[in-house]
């Protein structure tokens, strides 16, 4: 079946480390799919939910202790440290693999491996990159086969070549204190064990997409981003396609499936991804992007028909719940739900739930793994091999006070350094006290395989190859007055700041110049339909340069950790602003 030397050498050695009952290769089809989920149905890793209100839909639920990705678990194996940079955890590969394989021996006794070929992107498309992954977990096999292209069609593209990212994976015991997530940039290659959780174990997205891929693209002249990626079709049926960095917990999933307000009758928002971008210059100059994912990974809780109505549609069919209630119906349900708390249920946990019992129903990071070809917004042109051209990339975070509701880049390498000192306050969702600032440049902190320093010099060598690079801009959606109230009204009225991104774009709307960046003249944004006063407005892009002094320092004192390793452009473009807020 297959016939790829390098594949079955690999498959072979790590079947002697991990020593599986069985080993059984995946090509993908439907009758694999049902095969696998009658089992695990069957061994209970998987309910079936009601099939006449939800078909094809399971519901999953994890351990306890591994409900998230963990991030003092994952690391950078290199052989020097600095090649990992001073943002990411570090171990040799000699530690790690001795480390690690110590756990991974033995690891599959009793258990089937699943050789799980798959492919990050289209297939046929520059951009795309082949994975196999090695995993004991049927959850795992599932949710790969919804966010990748999967099995047979990635051995047909690999062919005999031995160029693809080796995962392996086992959730072992489950046991945090044996949990890592390695990485091995240098071998093209990452181990997991100890979690059968999302991001740790799903090892297409966040482990290669962004990880792996980071340092591919810097070898090889592009760029792996953790961005959503959307169409704006105007009136006159032309679209622009933007690409948006926010931190985690930001709202990228709602941004890429807004539904514009209806008092902006004509246009229309077309969804090409919600989380991983691939960027690559084009022979035109200017930057394609193309999302490497097949499917979305989203957060349930406050998921709901205001929210995320697109999202919600996803979700009826062919889903994988994580840690959601079960509703005595064979439905679920989550906090943020648009019905009502159901008046019992079996949590997250597995235990019987009330409203009154004091416990969330779901999991606060519960998910979905659904098709990105369910979302009604889908873009026609999702699954273009060479992407789509970007006009813009916008980054944005959660800043109470400082940034304005939207401003743009003077030029890409000002932009590059917008992106670099990106920071997001910290909520109620997350552990520890709360409006604390995190810096998380171009919300890559997580997921940038390489030094941050070089990666911000990345950036800047990137910008130099475009004769027509996209537009970069900063956006924050949560800006409050004194009181704390919100004041712009977010989800489908963020369309009014694409649409002024747009306009900028063309050079059709003008704009007032300040220190920080280009900011929107009055009436430049269109509220026609809101409650936005001009005098709210005037607060939204209101530049405090006291506090913008504030922000500097905080930019330097974090800055300093690079130490010469910071590119000079950035260092540029913090004495500029120093100088622009001084003039
Ligand atoms: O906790 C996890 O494993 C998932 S985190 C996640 C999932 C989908 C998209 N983005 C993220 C993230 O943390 O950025
Ligand atoms: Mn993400």
């Amino acid at each position: 079946m297959v016939q790829n030397n390098s594949v079955e050498q690999w498959v072979s050695e790590m079947v002697k480390l991990c020593t599986p009952d069985k080993v059984v290769w995946c090509n993908g089809s439907e009758e694999e799919k049902r095969r696998l989920t009658k089992e695990a149905v069957e061994t209970g890793e998987l309910i079936e939910l009601n099939q006449d209100k939800l078909p094809g839909c399971l519901l999953h639920r994890t351990a306890k202790n591994d409900v998230a990705r963990t991030e003092h678990l994952t690391f950078i194996c290199t052989s020097r440290q600095e090649d990992a940079g001073p943002t990411n955890n570090w171990m040799s590969p000699e530690e790690a693999y001795s480390k690690l394989g110590k756990i991974f021996n033995g690891s599959m006794k009793g258990r089937t491996m699943y050789v799980v070929p798959f492919i990050m992107g289209v297939p046929g498309s520059p951009f795309s990159k082949i994975g196999i992954e090695l995993t004991d977990s049927i959850y795992v096999v599932l949710n790969m086969r919804i966010m990748t292209r999967m099995g047979q069609a990635a051995l047909d593209e690999l062919g005999d070549s031995a160029d693809f990212t080796k995962c392996l994976h086992s959730k072992h015991e489950l046991d945090i204190d044996q949990r890592y997530i390695c990485h091995f940039p240098e071998d093209n290659t990452i181990w997991s064990v100890g979690s059968g959780y999302g991001g740790n174990v799903l090892l297409g997205k966040k482990c290669l997409a962004l990880r792996i891929a980071s340092c591919l693209g810097r070898k090889e002249g592009w760029m792996a981003e953790h961005m959503l990626i959307l169409g704006v079709e105007n009136p006159q049926g032309e679209t622009h396609y933007i690409a948006a960095a926010f931190p985690s917990a930001c709202g990228k999933t709602n941004l890429a499936m807004l539904i514009p307000p209806e008092s902006m009758p004509g246009w229309k928002v077309w969804t090409l991804g919600d989380d991983i971008a691939w960027l690559r210059p084009g022979p035109d100059g200017r930057l394609w992007a193309l999302n490497p994912e097949a499917g979305f990974f989203g957060v349930m809780p406050g998921t709901n028909m205001k929210s995320n109505p697109n999202a919600m549609r996803t979700i009826q069919k062919n889903t994988i719940y994580t840690n959601v209630l079960l509703k005595e119906d064979g439905t679920i349900w989550w906090e943020g739900h648009d019905d009502p708390a159901p008046g019992r249920g079996i949590d997250w946990q597995g235990q019987p739930w009330t409203p009154v019992c004091g416990e969330k129903g779901a999991h606060p990071n519960s998910r979905f793994t659904a098709p990105v070809s369910q979302c009604p917004s889908i873009a026609s042109n999702w699954e273009n091999p060479q992407g789509v051209p970007l006009s813009a990339i916008i980054f944005g975070g959660r800043r109470a006070k400082l940034a304005p509701l939207v401003y743009q880049s003077f030029n890409w390498q000002h932009g590059t350094f917008v992106g670099a000192t990106m920071a997001s306050e910290t909520t109620a969702a997350a552990l520890g006290a709360q409006g604390v600032v995190r810096r998380d440049p171009m919300a890559m902190i997580p997921f940038c395989g390489y030094n941050m320093a070089e990666y911000f010099g990345h950036w800047l060598e990137m910008g130099a190859k475009l004769t027509n690079p996209p537009k970069i801009f900063h956006v924050n959606w949560f800006r409050q007055d004194e009181d704390g109230n919100f004041l712009w009204p977010g989800f489908g009225d963020n369309l009014r700041v694409l649409k002024w991104i747009i306009d900028r774009c063309g050079g059709n709307v003008p704009a007032e110049e300040s220190p920080i960046g280009y900011l929107p003249a009055n009436g430049g944004i269109n509220l026609e339909g809101t409650d936005v006063s001009d005098e709210m407005m005037d607060v939204l892009t209101y530049v405090d340069k006291d506090a913008w002094y504030e922000e500097l320092r905080s930019q330097a004192e974090w800055f300093k950790q690079f130490g010469y390793t910071l590119p000079l452009g950035i260092l540029k473009e913090h004495e500029a602003l120093a100088f622009r807020l001084a003039k």
